[in-house]
């Protein structure tokens, strides 16, 4: 507003965009009660929380980070609404409003939704890193903590999207001191990752390098991320090429790479079949190559003053001596998404023609292993387990297998 409201945008688009986004956000904060409720509510016996998944602790804190970011932009939507359809003032200037409320209200949920975005896929890497090494989880208690402490910090940051709008440099520096803490906790993440790899008996089923990869991206996406939460640099960094890089690695490519990984782990289960190995390694090295040839370059591209949004590049000078780069992230991205097809035939393919799989074919302890493959009705039949073991007892010394179920006898562990 005035650009957003209806003289300068005018018709019907705008405001239909606007109501499904709060739609949207409705059918989220939905879910997310669902998600908190069952968890503190309907466990199986023996199921404390300790004993809980990383994935269920990753899916826990993401349904809070929705309950309180969600919120925010559905504020904002519907006062955009409001301000385009019965002519309030919320975000017009020249009425008493204010612009940047809409951007303040945005970023409250925007920084938010980032990790809303990539913490699901922080608990499947936990996870499968765990199942595939053969080992417990390193440091099981630090990963929550950790998890929860993103989620809590998630929250007091998102100015660092607006450095450039004129706010008070005092503010500034709390922004960029609050999101360089982030660093902390998303480095306790990822060395008890290491430390889960460490000396593990390593199985490269392509979950597992999905896994791998996604640990990867958010370390080479990480990185960027103290650059651009202080203030000096961020300014001439800010919507550059080096920005686009930066979030398409750590939230963008990363969080989808938790999606492949998750989508071959859990397929067998939903679908009675496993997914073809090696059209599944094909995808993800093609992937894992792809991704970094198209999002390294433009750091690079950043860094030489390439900004976004631009249609073309052609009447700048300094820009137009970068397009052989742009050239290449081009045909390095065709080449990504083609690969992408290999996962939609196997997916497919495998539903109707994969080779079946056992109720556990991966070895896993967690209960979604114990049910039959695929689940029958009610996913245990009607019989609750009973739950006696932590999700991570791997290679326990003096168990008779290289993995306790968490149903199994209590009397199974020697320690
Ligand atoms: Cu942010």
């Amino acid at each position: 507003v005035p650009l957003a409201g209806p003289s300068f945008s005018p018709g019907k688009r705008a405001d239909i965009w606007a109501q499904m986004i709060t739609f949207t956000e409705m059918s989220a904060l939905t879910v997310s009660v669902s998600i908190i409720t069952t968890v503190f509510k309907l466990r199986a016996p023996g199921m404390s929380l300790n004993r809980m998944p990383m994935f269920c602790w990753s899916q826990l804190t993401t349904a809070f980070m929705v309950i309180f970011a969600m919120p925010a932009v559905m504020l904002s939507s519907t006062m955009l609404l409001l301000d385009r359809l019965v002519a309030t003032h919320f975000f017009n200037p020249a009425e008493g409003g204010d612009a940047l409320l809409y951007q303040h209200l945005f970023w409250f949920f925007g920084h938010p939704e980032v990790y809303i975005a990539i913490l699901p896929g922080m608990g499947v890497a936990s996870q499968l890193l765990s199942t595939f090494a053969r080992k417990p989880i390193f440091g099981y208690k630090a990963m929550v903590y950790a998890i929860m402490a993103i989620g809590v910090l998630g929250f007091v940051v998102w100015g660092h999207h607006m450095f450039m709008s004129g706010m008070s440099p005092y503010s500034a520096f709390a922004f960029s001191i609050m999101t360089m803490a982030i660093g902390v906790p998303s480095a306790i993440k990822t060395f008890n990752w290491l430390g889960t790899l460490l000396h593990g008996r390593i199985r490269l089923q392509t979950p597992m390098l999905f896994a791998i990869g996604f640990v990867s991206l958010f370390v080479s996406g990480g990185l960027s991320g103290p650059f651009l939460a202080q203030p000096l640099l961020d300014i001439p960094l800010h919507d550059t090429y080096f920005v686009v890089g930066h979030f398409h690695l750590i939230m963008g490519v990363a969080a989808i790479f938790g999606i492949f990984a998750a989508t071959y782990y859990w397929f067998p289960k939903m679908f009675g079949r496993m997914m073809n190995e090696r059209m599944g390694q094909i995808h993800f090295f093609l992937t894992l190559a792809g991704t970094y040839a198209i999002f390294m370059p433009m750091h690079y591209l950043g860094l030489a003053g390439q900004t976004r949004r631009y249609s073309q590049f052609t009447e700048v000078a300094y820009q137009a001596k970068l397009i052989p780069l742009q050239t290449f992230i081009t045909f390095a991205a065709i080449i990504t998404i083609a690969a992408q097809f290999i996962f939609v035939v196997n997916l497919f393919w495998s539903m109707f023609k994969g080779r079946k799989a056992s109720d556990n074919p991966w070895e896993a302890t967690t209960l979604e292993w114990t049910t039959a493959t695929p689940p029958p009705h009610d996913n245990f039949a009607g019989h609750i387990p009973q739950v006696f073991h932590g999700p991570y007892e791997y290679s326990v010394p003096g168990a008779p297998r290289d993995f306790i179920m968490q149903t199994d006898p209590a009397g199974v562990t020697a320690h």
